[in-house]
C-alpha cells in the first residue's frame, strides 16, 4: 500500500482530526502547525498568533481506498470556510482555513473544488480558505493528538464554549 498524505487547517484541530479519522481510508492523522515562520512552534506560540502557523491536520490516506476529493469534500463540510482568521469561537490566524497541498493534482483538485463551491451559491460569503503548498509540518504535543477521540468525544463542542 502507498499512502499520500493531504494537509488541512479548519479552526480547531481536535474537531478537523475526528473528522478525518471517521473516514474510510484515513490511516492515520495528526495534528499539528504549519504555515508559520517559526521552527519547532509549541501550541502556547501558536496561540499567540504571533508565529504565523495554522493548526492543521496531516492525514495519510490510501488512495486505492479513497480519492484526494473526498477527502476535500470532508474537508468542506466539516467547518464554515468564509469565516476569515476564525472559526467558530476560536479567534486568530491560526485558526484560518487552509488547503495544503502535496503536489500539483492536489492544488488542481483544490481550486476546483473551492470554484465550484463558491459558484454553487450555497454559501452567502465568499470563501476564506487559501490553497498553498505544503511545507514544513510540525506534529503538535502528544495532548493534541486524538483529543476528543481520548475523551470519548465525538466532536469539541466549540459552538457551547466561549472560547
Ligand atoms: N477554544 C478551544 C481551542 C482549542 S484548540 C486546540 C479550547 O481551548 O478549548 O485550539
Amino acid at each position: 500500500m502507498t499512502t499520500r498524505f493531504a494537509t488541512f487547517g479548519a479552526g480547531c484541530f481536535w474537531g478537523v482530526e475526528m473528522a478525518f479519522r471517521n473516514t474510510d481510508g484515513v490511516v492515520d492523522t495528526t495534528c499539528g502547525y504549519a504555515g508559520g515562520d517559526v521552527p519547532e512552534p509549541t501550541y502556547e506560540m501558536v496561540c499567540t498568533d504571533t508565529t504565523g502557523h495554522a493548526e492543521v491536520v496531516r492525514v495519510e490516506y490510501d488512495p486505492d481506498v479513497i480519492g484526494y476529493e473526498d477527502l476535500l469534500a470532508v474537508f468542506w463540510a466539516c467547518h464554515d470556510p468564509t469565516q476569515v482568521d476564525r472559526q467558530g469561537p476560536d479567534v486568530g490566524r491560526q485558526y484560518r482555513s487552509v488547503i495544503q497541498t502535496h503536489g500539483p493534482d492536489q492544488a488542481h483538485a483544490a481550486l476546483a473544488t473551492k470554484q465550484a463551491l463558491e459558484a454553487s451559491g450555497r454559501l452567502r460569503r465568499p470563501i476564506a480558505t487559501r490553497v498553498e503548498a505544503a511545507g514544513a509540518f510540525w506534529p503538535a504535543e502528544e495532548y493534541h493528538q486524538c483529543y476528543l477521540e481520548k475523551r470519548g468525544r465525538t466532536s469539541c463542542g466549540a459552538h457551547l464554549r466561549s472560547a
